[in-house]
């Protein structure tokens, strides 16, 4: 389903509901220090051309100490602020939380698409890890057989639990964590491109986030792939409120936001 380019300002739009205390983190998620920039212009006929200049304000993030934040927007975008950490953090690596492996070689004739877009991660030698995995075609099948690439499947997850210790174990420090909407239940999310029965549900998604923020240094992160649906909020919400609660974990990360001490106030 296209309209993921209305997908940001819904976000956005959205935020202005969720509550700025956290009665988990028993504080107010912004005061770690956040500011809203513009929006970025991409072409959709020039992807790749959009895809640079994200990377180039990254980088400019990145170089001031600030955690770049992404709110898409098509999963494509993910390969932009990785390039600009890859290029800082040589240990970089990138925990995915997908229904989709997105590691086609390339799809519908580019390989700049969101299907592809853990594929360009990898080839930047940037190992990956995918949570929350129920869509995967033949090729990507053999790639991850092939490459050894750490793959936890939603179905085992709804099995055994979230293996968040084995999870943990397969990422090198810092981390990157790219959350594709559509890797939670449609039940909770169903204004996402590509809706995917058996998901994760919101209390997973959350430990599992809480959880890499607590155990590395996360440097940047992105939500993608809310298709909002019109006269239906729940999904835009969800987005918005899980934003919120990323950026409250980002400052228990070890060493905090980087460019200022770690608050003391967090449990
Ligand atoms: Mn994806």
């Amino acid at each position: 389903m296209p309209g993921t380019r209305f997908g940001p300002r819904a976000i956005l739009e959205a935020s202005r509901q969720v509550e700025f205390y956290d009665e988990e983190l028993d504080t107010e998620c912004y005061r770690i220090g956040i500011t809203t920039l513009r929006e970025i212009e991409v072409e959709p006929t020039n992807l790749a051309v959009g895809l640079d200049r994200l990377e180039e304000v990254a980088a400019q993030l990145v170089n001031a100490g600030i955690i770049p934040f992404t709110l898409g927007g098509e999963h494509s975008l993910t390969i932009g602020p990785v390039r600009a950490l890859r290029a800082r953090y040589p240990e970089l690596s990138v925990l995915q939380l997908d229904a989709h492996l997105d590691l086609r070689a390339d799809y519908q004739g580019t390989k700049l698409s969101h299907a592809s877009v853990m594929r360009r991660v990898r080839e930047l030698k940037v190992p990956t890890v995918a949570v929350g995995i129920r869509s995967v075609s033949r090729e990507e099948a053999d790639y991850v057989h092939a490459e050894r690439a750490p793959v936890f499947l939603a179905r085992e997850i709804r099995e055994k639990g979230l293996p968040v210790d084995a999870i943990m174990a397969k990422l090198r420090n810092p981390v990157y964590v790219t959350i594709d909407l559509d890797a939670f239940d449609p039940a909770y999310v169903p204004g996402v491109g590509t809706p995917e029965p058996g998901g994760l549900t919101w209390e997973e998604g959350l430990k599992l986030l809480r959880a890499v923020c607590e155990r590395r240094q996360v440097v940047g992160c992105d939500i993608v792939e809310l298709n909002p649906i019109p006269g239906q909020p729940a999904s835009d919400f969800f987005a918005a409120k899980l934003a919120n609660k990323m950026i409250g974990y980002l400052g228990l990360s070890p060493g905090g936001p980087p460019g200022k001490s770690r608050r003391g106030s967090h449990r």
